[in-house]
């Protein structure tokens, strides 16, 4: 579901399961999992998450079919995409998400928790919680918080629409907007200058941001409060109807209940 290659010590993993748009299965998250272990062992230096050249559908985000119903927490510790983040926030080296083609849900979290961000003109975000009466979880949510402004977090997850990458660039949350005929060369180019860099004060440097940006206080007794307001969304019928909806392949109802 992925290919993955390192050159002078730059790692390149490809998002490459196209029938089902780079879906982030348990499978393909394994996969791409598996590569960066191989890219630590090899002492890769950046690395570089990208789909296959020319992609309308750079990742259509966390595999709907393998959320679960039944009263399940659809997003906890060990779901695939939770995972994933996790794996790319504590990889030693920095993750450069070259990205052509739209971005959905997950897979826009995902993007957002690489470490730079380099986009065609093209591409597009969605973050779709809200497209499927998903309740997102407390971390995913921070992942948006610390790559956007609060406003700008909140219109992507209430409206849950594609934002084009050049508004997003202009805000700050994507580092490049490239051409497609110049994405490769610029984003190699920048993998190159990072390699040339020292690589334990940049892997120390980026662990030190990533507790940075995850220091928040939490009080127990609001953590349990969010779980049990979370619990009641992934309960819900519309939480059905939207999972339902997506494999029917048609526009979900949701009544608020
Ligand atoms: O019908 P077949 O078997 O060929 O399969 C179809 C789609 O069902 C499948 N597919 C997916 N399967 C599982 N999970 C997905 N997220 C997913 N997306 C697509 O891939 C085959 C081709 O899809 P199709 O025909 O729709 O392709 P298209 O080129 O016409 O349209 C591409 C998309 C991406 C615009 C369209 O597939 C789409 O809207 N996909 C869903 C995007 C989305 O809502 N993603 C969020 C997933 S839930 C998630 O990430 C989080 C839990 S959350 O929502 O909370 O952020």
């Amino acid at each position: 579901m992925i290919t993955s290659k390192i050159d002078a010590a730059v790692g390149t993993i490809t998002l490459n399961h196209e029938a089902k748009r780079n879906a982030l299965s348990h499978v393909l998250v394994g996969e791409v999992i598996e590569a960066l272990a191989a890219f630590t062992r090899e002492n890769v230096r950046c690395a570089v998450l990208r789909a296959a050249p020319g992609v309308k559908v750079w990742s259509a985000g966390h595999d709907v079919t393998e959320l679960p119903l039944g009263g399940l927490d659809p997003l906890g510790w060990r779901d695939p995409l939770r995972q994933l983040i996790r794996e790319l926030e504590n990889f030693s080296a920095p993750v450069i998400a070259m990205i052509e083609g739209s971005v959905w849900g997950g897979a826009c979290e995902t993007v957002f928790a690489c470490d730079i961000i380099i986009a065609t003109p093209e591409a597009t975000f969605a973050a779709t919680p809200a497209r499927h009466s998903v309740p997102y979880n407390v971390t995913g949510l921070l992942t948006f918080l610390n790559a956007a402004h609060i406003h700008i977090a909140k219109e992507m997850l209430f409206t849950a629409q594609p934002i084009a990458a050049s508004r997003l660039e202009r805000m700050g949350i994507i580092n490049h907007v490239t051409p497609a005929t110049e994405i490769e060369e610029f984003t190699y180019a920048m993998a190159r200058q990072i390699v040339q860099n020292a690589p334990l004060s940049i892997s120390v440097m980026k662990e030190q941001l990533r507790i940075l940006a995850g220091a928040h206080t939490m009080s127990p007794h609001d953590f349990e409060r969010i779980q049990g307001l979370r619990r009641v969304v992934y309960n819900s019928d519309d939480y059905s109807e939207g999972l339902h909806a997506f494999k029917e392949k048609r526009k979900p109802e949701f009544h608020g209940r």
